[in-house]
């Protein structure tokens, strides 16, 4: 069907017809896009079922990756690139008057996460696929995804995100595959032939119904299933309530009630709510993802001893945490097992990952809660919590403190963090600091009890999405260059080092940025209706809105580089346009604000004449997968500037990397790791490194005032965020802003690591004018970038957590 332009366009006329019954003159760009993507699905089909076929066949061990979100984005143009297919579609489209981006345009951005660690999962998925390891993702359909964003008078607005609203043509609802999800009720206990049974009475059973989405592997024969999960009523308990005199319009408010657990996505990012629905969703998608894999595992007729060996289950942060407790009911009280067997069972499946260590983040649920909405599984918490603290007694006799610091259930909390260690065999961080401070600070007495279960993997990125696709212009100069070989092997990128002395191929990369700065340059010429300079410097920190990630210290900055202007008009400065694109959680307030000032600082600077052509400031709403395939590609310059400790990794430093851009960052997450391969030369590296931050912690000293006192360029614009001035229009617009870093004392050191923020802009501002060098610079970033393929995590996850067999070596020969 792909395999000519000429075969497409016959194939896709008729489908056209066929499927929508009207001529092909009278389409839209909506139903060219349904109708390829039904093409797609069509095509993928047999190898679909092929796959799961095998997998039945070879009994090979199966990796599911439960995760509350994945922010997959589109799905068209990647799916037709790991079919081998973008070229033929777009040259066939082409023909007929039609333009492939624009069609791209036309799918929802399947927005299912929040950030980093949605977008982790998705890229995980691609390479699960594309290595072709048999791994899955199991999450949750929701109906709304992550809010759009829209900026209303520089406020952050949000409006509802109803992502399947012209339907998804990706996925296949399963009803036949649907399960029972029981909540609340009561347990009672009897005995039978000599051991307790629990039985859960009066519980409410809901369906949930699985959607599954083909993950395409890279060559478009080798095809996972992401299946996620939707809450709807069951017949049964309706029935039920009818029988008992309910209503017709009890039932319509019941349905959707029950419907209301998929309904949205929480939006927060690092902040945890005990919001009773959250937990539901949690159980929810545990107890419909575990029925569906011990479902598959049982056709191998195998006893469950056996489960450790066909089965990992993978949880995505502490989120899905109540697979360790529910995996243990199911085998205690409907398969039979003692405690101890399950105990082992559970804990040799499933693998835990830590995503952040900021302890805002940490999932605490109120013991009533859980208690309540599921008493069994609450029953065996508790048990769980018991000998664990008896382990640790019998280990730490006279240190009750220690005890109480890592039991599972505490200040009638559950720590859900404690218990996927508990109940994990592999607890790992996603760079290599993080996974250091895990072991030395956050997680320490842990580590000192089960040195062996903790492992970092530093996070990466899919290469397919975020070079070939994003960036067509650069993966042809490649393939030009070196071949195809790094399509399947990303640490091939090394090879064009060998070209960083070749101005030919230094002019062809700047040629390439520029004409990737013009496309983004006329997008926010366009949003914006105002003229953007393409050879400017694109200086872009796109990521959620967070006091860790410092948004606010860039902003902050350009009201000095504003400052330094207005105050010598005749200054000389490399042209330079910022580029902001960030959503912040509904109920974050100071965030909010920090979108304010931004948007704020945007509209003074862009409407002075005096800056005119030296600065520019935009603020890109609605930041999104789609959008960020956008703008990185044209960016020179990325922020990676959280306070060092705090970015667990950081995935976006990853991807503009990969693009050519130049890092300004503090030593934190996998920054450290570029560091080391990129050196100091090829990094603009600044600030306090994680040791200092934590010794600032520790000992109090830190004065964000007396940073004030001796520095006059930060002081002049700490005042301009409440004085009336240039940024300040209304009284105490930004007053919460600038208490939080004087009567705060500046939780971030947003003030202390200002200066030599400042400095390393100056050395971007110098380094920038000497073109050839920078591509140089460039060059050695694009080289370095295969080390952060997800390609490679997921081959040392597969090897050291998973204990997969080993894949070969893929090549473009056998795709
Ligand atoms: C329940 C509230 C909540 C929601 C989300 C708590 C914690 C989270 C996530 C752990 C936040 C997150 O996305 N963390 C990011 O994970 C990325 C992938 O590993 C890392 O690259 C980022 O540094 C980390 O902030």
């Amino acid at each position: 069907m792909f395999t000519d332009k000429d075969t497409f366009k016959q194939h896709f006329q008729e489908q056209f017809v066929g499927q929508l019954g009207k001529p092909l003159k009278e389409a839209t760009s909506e139903d060219i896009y349904k109708v390829i993507g039904s093409m797609i699905r069509e095509e993928v089909g047999k190898f679909w079922a092929q796959t799961n076929t095998s997998y039945r066949e070879s009994g090979e061990k199966q990796v599911y990756y439960l995760s509350l979100e994945f922010l997959m984005g589109r799905l068209l143009g990647n799916n037709l690139l790991n079919l081998g297919a973008l070229n033929v579609v777009r040259a066939g489209l082409s023909e007929l008057g039609w333009d492939l981006e624009e069609i791209e345009e036309q799918e929802a951005d399947a927005g299912l996460g929040n950030g980093g660690l949605g977008r982790l999962a998705a890229c995980f998925m691609d390479s699960l696929a594309s290595l072709q390891y048999a791994g899955h993702g199991c999450g949750i359909r929701y109906k709304y995804g992550l809010f759009e964003q829209r900026i209303v008078d520089g406020n952050q607005v949000e409006l509802p995100d109803y992502w399947l609203q012209r339907g998804n043509v990706w996925e296949e609802r399963r009803y036949d595959k649907r399960v029972e999800v029981s909540f609340w009720g009561r347990v009672e206990t009897r005995e039978e032939n000599g051991r307790l049974v629990f039985d859960t009475v009066d519980a409410e059973g809901i369906w949930a119904v699985p959607y599954d989405v083909p993950l395409i592997g890279f060559g478009g024969r080798h095809i996972n299933t992401l299946r996620i999960w939707s809450a709807e009523a069951s017949e049964n308990a309706v029935r039920q309530g009818m029988q008992a005199g309910g209503s017709y319009y009890k039932y319509l408010d019941y349905s959707r009630t029950v419907e209301s657990i998929t309904e949205f996505l929480y939006p927060d990012d690092s902040q945890y709510e005990g919001k009773l629905l959250r937990l539901k969703q949690q159980y929810f998608l545990c107890s419909a993802g575990l029925q569906s894999i011990l479902r598959t595992f049982d056709k191998l007729e195998l006893p469950y001893e056996e489960l450790p060996n066909k089965v990992a289950i993978h949880i995505n942060d502490t989120h899905p945490t109540l697979v360790i407790p529910e995996l243990m009911r199911i085998l205690i009280d409907m398969k039979g097992y003692g405690w101890d067997e399950a105990w082992s069972i559970v804990t040799r499946t499933v693998s835990y990952t830590n995503h952040t260590i900021l302890s805002e983040a940490l999932e605490k649920w109120p013991v009533v809660m859980v208690k309540d909405l599921l008493p069994r599984v609450y029953m065996i918490i508790e048990e769980i919590n018991k000998r664990f603290c008896a382990e640790l007694m019998e280990k730490y006799p006279d240190q009750p403190d220690r005890i109480a610091q890592m039991a599972v259930i505490h200040d009638d909390q559950v720590r859900m963090a404690h218990l996927a260690i508990n109940g994990s065999h592999s607890i790992n961080g996603v760079s290599q600091l993080h996974t250091d401070i895990l072991k030395e600070k956050e997680m320490r007495s842990f580590y000192e009890l089960y040195p062996e279960r903790f492992n970092n993997k530093t996070n990466g990125i899919t290469h397919r999405r975020w070079l070939m696709h994003a960036n067509p212009e650069l993966s042809r100069l490649y393939t030009e260059s070196m071949g195809d070989g790094w399509m399947t092997n990303p640490y091939e990128l090394s090879q064009i080092l060998n070209y960083k002395e070749d101005a030919g191929f230094r002019q062809r990369i700047q040629q390439i940025k520029l004409r990737n700065k013009q496309k983004l340059a006329a997008y926010i010429s366009h949003k914006f209706d105002t003229s953007v300079d393409p050879t400017s410097i694109f200086d872009v920190q796109v990521k959620r809105l967070h006091g860790y990630k410092r948004q606010l210290m860039n902003i902050l900055h350009v009201m000095h580089l504003y400052n330094e202007i207005k105050a010598n008009p005749s200054i000389d400065r490399v042209p330079r346009t910022f580029i902001f694109g960030a959503k912040a959680a509904p109920s974050y307030y100071l965030a909010k604000r920090i979108i304010k000032l931004i948007n704020t600082v945007a509209e003074t600077v862009n409407r002075d004449p005096q800056v005119r052509g030296k600065l520019k400031v935009f603020f890109l709403e609605n930041y999104s997968v789609s959008l960020a395939e956008r703008i990185i590609p044209a960016a020179d310059i990325s922020e990676q500037i959280s306070t060092a400790s705090k970015e667990a990794s950081g995935t976006g430093n990853m991807k503009f990397m990969m693009n050519g851009a130049l890092t300004i960052g503090t030593m934190d997450g996998a920054n450290v790791e570029m560091y080391e391969m990129l050196g100091a030369e090829n990094m603009f590296i600044f600030g306090l490194n994680a040791e200092q931050v934590n010794n600032y912690y520790q000992n109090g000293q830190y004065s964000s005032a007396g940073v004030l006192a001796r520095d006059s360029r930060i002081a002049q614009v700490i005042n301009q965020l409440i004085q009336p001035g240039p940024f300040c229009t209304h009284e105490n617009e930004f007053e919460e802003i600038y208490h939080s870093l004087i009567s705060h004392n500046d939780e971030y050191f947003v003030l202390e690591d200002f200066a030599d923020y400042a400095r390393a802009h100056r050395d971007i501002d110098a380094a920038y004018r000497d073109t050839e060098n920078w591509t140089r610079k460039s060059i050695a970033n694009l080289a370095h970038s295969g080390r952060f393929a997800s390609d490679n995590t997921i081959h040392e996850y597969a090897r050291e957590i998973w204990k997969l067999a080993e894949k070969k070596q893929l090549s473009m020969m056998n795709i």
